[in-house]
């Protein structure tokens, strides 16, 4: 397969003045019937031909202004459709078939549960008919549904519903109107045996909007919360950006089989069930938040994607990033913000960065992809997000919802790039993005190194700091980035100081300040600065850079009990845990006796018996950094000794402050109706983690053992019993197959559940994890052709066990090899994203090196491999 290429892009020389689609319904043989005005742009040349994209169809017929065509007048490639002698304006009438029921792909027009349902992002329209498949073609739709009433008694598309009528032998038909002008992508199209829950929002300018879930009868019960977070991201997105909605009536459908979380078709957003479904005793918090994140984050793409679209796929991130800003700020402000910015920066750290120093390192807006389903990836969604927020900092509030304003009066109705949206904000605020567009366009994290000076008779301290990137596939040098630096000085008894910068004029005097850090080496000079004052740096993580420091442990433990940026605190508190277990870690590579310094475990001891701060806040801030955190520090990964490491201070820090979890679990315990409240997720997120700590004394403890089994037995939300399951399947033995067993026969009908119970057991601490994983994709409760159990049995040992993934005989790579080549025939995207923890292979030892390199060998060596996979599985090996 060839790359496509950025430096490549020319726009369409047709433009489709409107699309006419019907559809005649069956799970094997649909017909597809498509109408297309076709008009060649201004300027372009009479003998540039009219090509089309398609794949994975039975072209049937194909006439041009009522005339049909024959085979010499077009020629039918692999990828579409070439027709060489086409008039200046036309309209072209294709019909072909396709096979839903055969298509496990899941990408265009397939079943999932016996229902009919789309999924064209980014290239699966051309799986329906043959059309321009491009973000930058943009047409009104019609679509007209036919199909058996019985079966399929919901026909649904985007837009208006402008007709509906029952047909002869038992069927019926419904037909839609999309006013807005779309990209084919957008398309969706569902029937089914459906139920649905109905709501209404009122708009600010007073429109009513019909606000309908679908979903199948058994989870008829479950769409409140969905229906709740809908109505909040619509009233949110009125209120922050003054984005109104736009048609009569907004439609979720949940549906069981998806690649990916859900999809923001036109009017018809498309839902993997799990970003949907919920109820206490079947969802957990993290499930409940999640919901409210991927309704807001879809709802909102309304404006930024669908009203304001891409002009080609490279631009990804213009839609992607912007909008998971919007759905993190959103979620800040249903929520705690503070909590909700660590969490983001958690993940980012341990995954985006990882992936920013990998063979699939990428900048935000790519340069070439040989398959763009491989480029949906945290650098294009979280990183880009943080691009949105660094310009937000530069320009202050006030300036990027100007930017914005003026993003939306300029190209509302249009496919555009990043750096239009870039241009958007410099032309509305006046501050230069030029050197800031870089991030765009360089791959990788830059490492940013500050080192402090404090010259105590001048009462002036210098703060020299350097910035570097290192070197990424493509790109082995890189220009300074813009890097906004937001920081304060706190006094010795944590309050923040008024800031002198010498030689600046504005802003003196402040308590926090962004500094714009714009060259390799820049020193900044603070002057007045009091005997021991201690500096607060990247506050809020104001730029996705990796900042190293001559911070001291006593300063660290000064920041995490006193800055008042409540992002900093946490991040001491994993400056401070990581750089011990890093210590721990060393010594365990070399056989030295383990001891926990004792001033980490009375600093633990302090926050846990806090009782002032938020609960999540603590949670967070007493979790130990993530093995993948603490990974992706070290030059050679030692998944074994990072394990062990961990385990210790885990089991030392129980034994020694087991008195005061205790303390603190009973204090947090269940009380009242469950609910989803900033304070009663804290308490069970605090009291969830004081289990987890007491859990390395058992069940050798037998209280502790009983404690658990009790959560187990008697936790009244899932949130709960999960907690509490997932540390008994840390073990093997009566007691723990009993509670699995017990959980499975309670749960077995309800998907979403069924892949929490996979999951738990994927991710166990037992030796013979994967054996386990073996033996359950053998039974009912494991289907290969379904994703959310693939990632839910096989991504979470793979991804989320890291010691027992990379057990050092290669099982773990060997296993994955083999689930990777098993998937690849019928699901690419899939397989593509299962092989990710392979591609790490450099950063191992060299025995697991080599065998994870000989996994990916093995696998390059197959004949028949998919794009997607081809272009991970060759990158892995460049
Ligand atoms: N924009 C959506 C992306 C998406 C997708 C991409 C490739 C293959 C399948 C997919 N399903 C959904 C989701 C979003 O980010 O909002
Ligand atoms: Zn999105």
């Amino acid at each position: 397969p060839q790359p496509t290429y950025l430096k490549d892009y020319v726009p369409y020389p047709f433009e489709v003045e409107r699309l006419d689609l019907e559809f005649d319904l069956e799970p094997h043989h649909t017909r597809v019937l498509s109408r297309a005005r076709y008009k060649r742009k201004e300027h372009v040349d009479v003998e540039e031909p009219l090509r089309l994209n398609g794949a994975g169809q039975t072209l049937l017929s194909l006439s041009l202004d009522g005339t049909p065509l024959t085979a010499l007048d077009y020629r039918c490639q692999d990828s579409g459709l070439v027709l060489p002698n086409v008039p200046n304006a036309f309209e072209l009438t294709v019909v072909t078939e396709i096979d839903p029921e055969a298509n496990k792909a899941l990408e265009g027009l397939y079943l999932s549960s016996g229902n009919f349902c789309t999924q064209c992002e980014a290239q699966g329209f051309r799986r329906i008919t043959y059309f321009p498949d491009r973000p930058d073609v943009m047409t009104r739709y019609t679509t007209t549904i036919r199909a058996d009433k019985q079966r399929f008694p919901v026909l649904l598309s985007n837009g208006n519903l402008v007709e509906q009528c029952d047909l002869d032998d038992g069927r019926h038909l419904t037909r839609w109107e999309d006013p807005f002008f779309k990209p084919s992508y957008l398309f969706a199209l569902v029937a089914g045996d459906l139920v649905c829950q109905e709501d209404a929002f009122t708009t600010m300018s007073g429109r009513e909007v019909l606000l309908q879930i679908y979903v199948e009868a058994r989870n008829a019960d479950k769409c409140d919360h969905a229906m709740l977070s809908l109505k909040k991201a619509m009233a949110w997105d009125e209120q922050r950006f003054g984005f109104e909605y736009d048609l009569d009536r907004f439609m979720i459908v949940a549906v069981d089989d998806f690649n990916m979380g859900a999809m923001e078709n036109k009017g018809l957003n498309v839902f993997n069930s799990k970003y949907v479904l919920a109820r206490p005793e079947t969802a957990t918090d993290d499930d409940f938040l999640n919901i409210e994140s991927v309704v807001g984050h879809e709802y909102f793409h309304n404006w930024t994607g669908n009203r304001i679209t891409c002009r080609d796929w490279f631009q990804l991130s213009l839609k992607e990033g912007l909008t998971v800003f919007r759905d993190q700020e959103f979620s800040a402000d249903m929520n705690s913000a503070a909590v909700k910015r660590i969490e983001e920066v958690r993940i980012l750290q341990s995954h985006q960065f990882a992936e920013d120093s990998g063979p699939m390192a990428h900048p935000v807006r790519p340069e070439s992809y040989v398959e763009i389903n491989n480029f949906y990836t945290m650098t294009v969604y979280s990183k880009g997000a943080e691009l949105i927020r660094m310009m937000q900092t530069l320009l202050g509030r006030d300036g990027f919802m100007a930017g914005i304003r003026l993003y939306v009066q300029r190209h509302d109705g249009q496919a555009v790039t990043t750096d239009d949206f870039v241009a958007a904000m410099e032309d509305a605020s006046g501050v230069d993005l030029d050197q800031f567009r870089r991030w765009y366009s360089q791959a990788g994290t830059p490492v940013i190194h500050v080192e402090q000076h404090y010259d105590g008779e001048r009462q002036q301290l210098t703060l020299d700091v350097t910035q570097s990137c290192p070197a990424t596939p493509g790109q082995p040098d890189k220009q300074p980035f813009h890097i906004p630096l937001r920081l304060a000085l706190l006094g010795p008894d944590g309050t923040p100081q008024p800031l002198h910068l010498v030689n600046e004029s504005g802003q003196q005097g402040a308590e926090e300040l962004v500094l714009s850090v714009t060259a390799a080496r820049q020193k900044f000079c603070f002057e007045q600065v009091g005997e021991g004052c201690v500096v607060s740096l990247l506050r809020d993580f104001s730029a996705p850079v990796k900042l190293t420091m001559n911070t001291s442990r006593d300063e660290l433990a000064f920041l995490m009990a006193h800055d008042n940026d409540a992002f900093n605190r946490w991040n001491a508190s994993q400056r401070l845990a990581g750089g011990l277990l890093l210590d721990l870690v060393d010594r365990v590579r070399k056989g030295q006796k383990l001891i926990l310094e004792p001033m980490f475990v009375e600093a633990f001891r302090t926050s846990l018996l806090d009782e002032q701060t938020d609960p999540s806040l603590l949670a967070l801030a007493l979790a130990l950094p993530l093995e993948s955190f603490l990974a992706e520090q070290m030059e050679e990964i030692d998944p074994q000794a990072i394990f062990t490491a961990r385990e210790f201070v885990r089991h030392e820090v129980a034994v020694q402050l087991k008195d005061d979890f205790l303390t603190v679990y009973r204090r947090c315990a269940d009380s009242g109706p469950y609910e989803v409240t900033p304070q009663a997720v804290g308490q069970r997120r605090l009291k969830n983690l004081c289990l987890g700590y007491l859990a390395a004394l058992a069940p050798q403890d037998n209280m502790i053992w009983q404690m658990i089994l009790e959560q187990f037995s008697t936790g009244r939300n899932m949130t709960d019993v999960s907690a509490a399951l997932g540390l008994l399947a840390d073990h093997d033995n009566r007691d723990s197959r009993h509670a699995l067993d017990t959980f499975y026969a309670t749960w077995k009908e309800d998907p979403l559940v069924v892949e929490k119970w996979l999951g738990i057991q994927a991710r166990s601490r037992r030796e013979d994890c994967l054996e386990q994983v073996e033996r359950l994709m053998g039974t009912p409760a494991f289907n290969l052709h379904n994703p959310n159990k693939v990632r839910s049995l096989i991504g979470v040992f793979c991804q989320g066990n890291s010691v027992r993934f990379h057990a050092a005989d290669g099982s773990g790579y060997d296993f994955l090899r083999r689930q990777v080549a098993l998937i690849d025939p019928f699901n690419p995207q899939i397989a593509a994203r299962l092989v990710a923890p392979l591609l790490r292979w450099p950063r191992y030892d060299d025995t697991r090196s080599a065998l994870m390199k000989q996994a990916l060998e093995q696998l390059q060596a197959k004949t028949t491999l998919s794009a997607d996979l081809y272009e991970m599985v060759s990158k892995g090996l460049d």
